[in-house]
């Protein structure tokens, strides 16, 4: 791969990972949970007895959605069953450490009362503010919040996706005032914040903000040292998105992995990023009908380990109704992936990636500061002998299962650097399972 090197005042600020605190701890999250909520929960992918089969967050852009209608729905939302505490605990329960929480979708509405719009929950009935629970909630059960924020704004006046005049260049220095007035006013209200997660930031409009993106995010990162955000914010001098010309990340980790994965360790580029994930195929917002394949809780798990195999996070959505109210089938998937994570979270949390051959049975992890290493196993093969290559100097000592440390598992070497481990579990399960390995470096 050729790389150029043309000089850009906006492009990468920092080559590599980033190796302070906050952002070694977001690296070992492993698991988060996000949560799209807002006005879209209400007609919950439905319209006038009408079937909408897109996003249900991007209904408003539906033809059989009447804007003015849309755009009144605010005046009927009063979510009477939202409890932020039990969604924080549910999370928890679910082994999430942090959170991300949609602030404003691409309709403008806000779940905080922001002084720069009306167009916020403190004019619904509802009256309260939505952030500042879920902040004050997820805090307490040590959660770390990751503020959602969406470019495009569907509700401002001087919102363009493209600048075609003089008028509409007038009219969006406007608007970038108001998005720096709410960003700043966000990291005010709730300082405990540790990033923020930008979307709609594809707008050719946008694209061509590079100074303004730049400075604003300088200004926000002075606000709250150690602030991470990732490759979805701001664009390089020539509107290059994630990557500059010169093909440097554009952020703190790479926010590009929407509802897919990399594959193979190479397909990081050696940078942190974070999966999000849907349930189903495509739904973040709350729609009444998901149809097509809805995930399991082992796709689910394998996903996440895979994530963690390859230096990643895995960010699971949750789309809460116009009530307030967890779906039976987001409870069910995170109390089982709770279940799972409370007897295995070990290979996970604080786990990376293990320069080991891939097998086919799963995953290698191993935790960046102790350096124990984990196999994560979701294919049992029928022969009941676990393949591991090791590199050179490395020899296999002690396999063991995580749940029954006391007890050895079987070990060959059946050559240089490859073993089997003998083991098949007596009776079937129906979660993958976890070993432990040991091993030591011989001179
Ligand atoms: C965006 C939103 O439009 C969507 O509603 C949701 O909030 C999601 C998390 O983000 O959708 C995207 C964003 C990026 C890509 C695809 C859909 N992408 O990079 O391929």
């Amino acid at each position: 791969e050729k790389r150029i090197s043309v000089k850009l005042e906006h492009g990468a600020h920092r080559l590599g990972k980033r190796t302070d605190k906050p952002m070694q701890a977001w690296r070992n999250y492993g698991l988060g949970q996000f949560i799209h909520w807002g006005v879209y929960a209400i007609p919950g992918g439905h319209w006038e007895g009408q079937y909408y089969p897109g996003a249900a967050e991007w209904i408003r852009s539906w033809k059989g959605m009447p804007k003015d209608a849309y755009d009144n729905l605010y005046k009927q939302f009063n979510p009477k069953k939202f409890n932020a505490k039990a969604w924080a605990k549910q999370a928890g329960d679910m082994g999430a450490k942090y959170v991300i929480i949609t602030t404003k979708h691409h309709d403008g509405f806000c779940l905080w009362p922001s002084k720069y719009t009306d167009y916020t929950v403190a004019n619904s009935p509802y009256k309260k503010d939505i952030i500042g629970q879920l902040v004050e909630a997820y805090d307490a059960e040590g959660i770390d919040v990751y503020l959602y924020f969406s470019i495009i704004d569907w509700n401002h006046p001087g919102y363009r996706s493209t600048l075609k005049s003089e008028q509409d260049r007038k009219e969006y220095e406007e608007f970038k005032k108001f998005t720096r007035n709410q960003l700043v006013e966000l990291l005010t209200l709730y300082p405990s914040t540790k990033g923020l997660w930008f979307d709609g930031s594809w707008d050719k409009a946008w694209t061509e903000q590079a100074e303004f993106a730049d400075a604003l995010g300088k200004e926000l990162r002075e606000m709250i040292p150690g602030l991470i955000i990732g490759s979805r914010f701001r664009p390089d001098d020539n509107g290059n998105r994630h990557f500059d010309t010169n093909g440097d990340l554009i952020g703190d980790y790479e926010q590009g992995w929407e509802r897919k994965m990399p594959n193979t360790i190479e397909d990081t580029n050696g940078n942190d990023w974070d999966c999000v994930m849907t349930v189903p195929e495509n739904q973040w917002g709350y729609h009444s009908d998901w149809k097509g394949h809805v995930k399991t809780t082992n796709e689910l798990i394998e996903m996440l380990v895979k994530a963690a195999s390859l230096d990643g996070n895995f960010v699971l959505n949750f789309g809460p109704d116009g009530q307030g109210n967890i779906r039976s089938e987001e409870t069910r998937l995170a109390a089982e992936i709770g279940e799972w994570m409370k007897e295995n979270n070990e290979a996970v949390y604080g786990c990376g990636y293990l320069d080991w051959e891939k097998q086919d049975w799963g995953y290698y992890t191993v935790n960046r500061e102790t350096g124990k290493k984990y196999m994560t196993v979701f294919n049992i093969p029928v022969s009941g002998a676990l393949r591991v290559k090791v590199p050179g100097k490395t020899k296999l000592n002690k396999a063991y299962l995580l749940n029954d440390p006391g007890a050895s598992l079987e070990l060959e070497e059946i050559h240089r650097n490859e073993y089997f481990i003998h083991y098949k579990p007596a009776s079937a399960t129906d979660r993958p399972f976890v070993i432990g390995v040991e091993t030591t470096d011989a001179k």
